[in-house]
């Protein structure tokens, strides 16, 4: 693996993509525990408002603050810390592990900004590992942006409108995406019968915790802390 190929890439696009990363043995047995975790039809954990109003359908789990080790040790991995300090720089941090399942017939996620851009220097990274396929028949593609970790404030608009310039991507198991909390990406709805990703957020030194706090949709700014629209946007 090419490390600094990896982050030059990754300061490009905004995003990277390294299908194989992970072995599918681990993946498939994360997979199942995510599986015991929520079932097939877990209860909703975020307000009908944000659910109604971001068209995001998700329900988060932290594996690690529970202490699952299997969950820790994938972000142990050499690779892994190696290429997010490539990326991030020395004194990067890890945030928290975040397990995200959306249930059949859910409309995945509108188009954001994981966290607000106008400081280019404070952002989250996303290193999100993929423990089942995701196919065009199961849907939940993600979509990204390409450039747009440079293009400051997601434009305003209809959440899960097709932009030109969308990238989709199909990650398949053991697939790893590293993504920019600035660029513009979204998911899309889940024909199949659930869609999970893991997302092991990460920062560079100097970056408040709770800089995902707040985030950007293209109809508002939105406080998870206290549940909040903090602004509209037309
Ligand atoms: O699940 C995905 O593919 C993307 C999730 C996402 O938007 C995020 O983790 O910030
Ligand atoms: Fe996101």
């Amino acid at each position: 693996m090419n490390i600094a190929q990896y982050a030059e890439q990754f300061w490009e696009d905004g995003y990277l993509v390294i299908e194989d990363f992970f072995d599918a043995a681990r993946m498939d047995h994360l997979n199942e525990m995510i599986l015991q975790h929520f079932g097939l039809k877990p209860d909703w954990e975020h307000s009908d408002e944000f659910i109604q109003k971001a068209a995001t359908e998700v329900i988060p789990w932290f594996p690690v603050r529970e202490g699952v080790q299997d969950f820790e040790l994938v972000e142990k991995t050499a690779e892994f810390e190696q290429l997010t300090q490539a990326i991030l720089g020395e004194d990067w941090q890890g945030l928290y592990c975040m397990v995200m399942f959306s249930k059949q017939g859910t409309k995945g996620q509108a188009w954001h900004q994981d966290c607000p851009p106008e400081n280019t220097q404070q952002f989250n990274l996303n290193r999100l590992v993929y423990t089942h396929d995701i196919t065009p028949e199961l849907g939940g593609q993600t979509i990204v942006y390409p450039g747009s970790h440079k293009m400051g404030e997601l434009s305003a608009g209809l959440p899960h409108e097709d932009l030109e310039n969308q990238i989709v991507l199909t990650p398949k198991t053991g697939t790893i995406v590293f993504l920019h909390g600035h660029t513009w990406h979204r998911v899309l709805p889940i024909n199949g019968t659930y869609r999970v990703s893991t997302n092991y957020r990460a920062v560079p030194k100097n970056t408040p915790e709770d800089i995902t706090d707040i985030a950007v949709y293209r109809n508002m700014r939105y406080r998870f802390s206290t549940g909040e629209v903090i602004e509209e946007r037309v």
